[in-house]
């Protein structure tokens, strides 16, 4: 098996290839982040909170067309750390961007525009990651605090791929890492993706 980082020459021969990618999620602390990816990576939901302190890491192999695997190297971002020394490091070399807030919380919207400056600084002079927008927690739709417009707007104005979300009920969760996956490898999205392994690695 061929492992390679970058775009797809998947038809060249017909050795599976194996990619590799970086996801960083960021967003303000209790948006939900932590438990998007544990309903992505182990399909569980905890109704308790924990703050992730620095960050977490997961890798989550994928099995996206018959000859293409992708293990995404999921990084759990603390919100705190927007304050911290690391964030830039955690940011910079990843292949992929996931804006998250929680549609409860029209803050939580609104400091995405400080989440994606730091990505901006982190790029700088260099192609930005794939970048995509998820407002989490729809099964709280009741008390959305954000409307469509703007949710849309902050999308198409950063070119952002859009989602919502919620890590309860796994709504949409698959989807926004499955499409990453898609769009980082080239390879047409299609819903029967298999899931090869998981393995978990976490460090604060
Ligand atoms: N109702 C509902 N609650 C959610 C959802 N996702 C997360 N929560 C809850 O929101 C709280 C915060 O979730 P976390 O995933 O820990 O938030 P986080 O973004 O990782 O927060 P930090 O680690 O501090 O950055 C927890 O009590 C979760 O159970 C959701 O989709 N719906
Ligand atoms: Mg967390």
């Amino acid at each position: 098996m061929k492992k390679k980082e970058g775009k797809s020459d998947a038809d060249s021969d017909d050795e599976p290839d194996y990619f590799q990618y970086k996801i960083v999620v960021l967003g303000d602390g209790t948006v939900g982040k932590s438990s998007l990816i544990l309903r992505f990576v182990e399909d569980y939901f905890g109704k308790s909170y924990k703050q992730t302190i620095g960050v977490d890491f997961f890798v989550k192999r994928l099995q996206i067309s018959p000859k293409v695997q992708v293990a995404l190297q999921v990084w759990d971002i603390g919100g705190q750390s927007i304050f911290g020394k690391m964030i830039n490091t955690y940011i910079k070399d990843s292949h992929a961007v996931i804006l998250t807030y929680d549609i409860t919380n029209y803050n939580s919207f609104a400091d995405l525009q400080d989440w994606l400056r730091l990505v901006q600084k982190a790029f700088e002079g260099k192609k930005m990651p794939v970048m995509a927008l998820v407002g989490n927690k729809t099964d709280l739709f009741h008390l959305q605090a954000v409307d469509l417009k703007s949710h849309k707007g902050f999308a198409d104005t950063n070119k952002l791929y859009s989602f919502f979300a919620s890590a309860r009920t796994g709504d949409q969760v698959n989807m926004v890492f499955f499409k990453l996956a898609a769009i980082l490898s080239g390879v047409e999205f299609k819903k029967e993706v298999v899931q090869v392994s998981v393995s978990t690695i976490s460090f604060a």
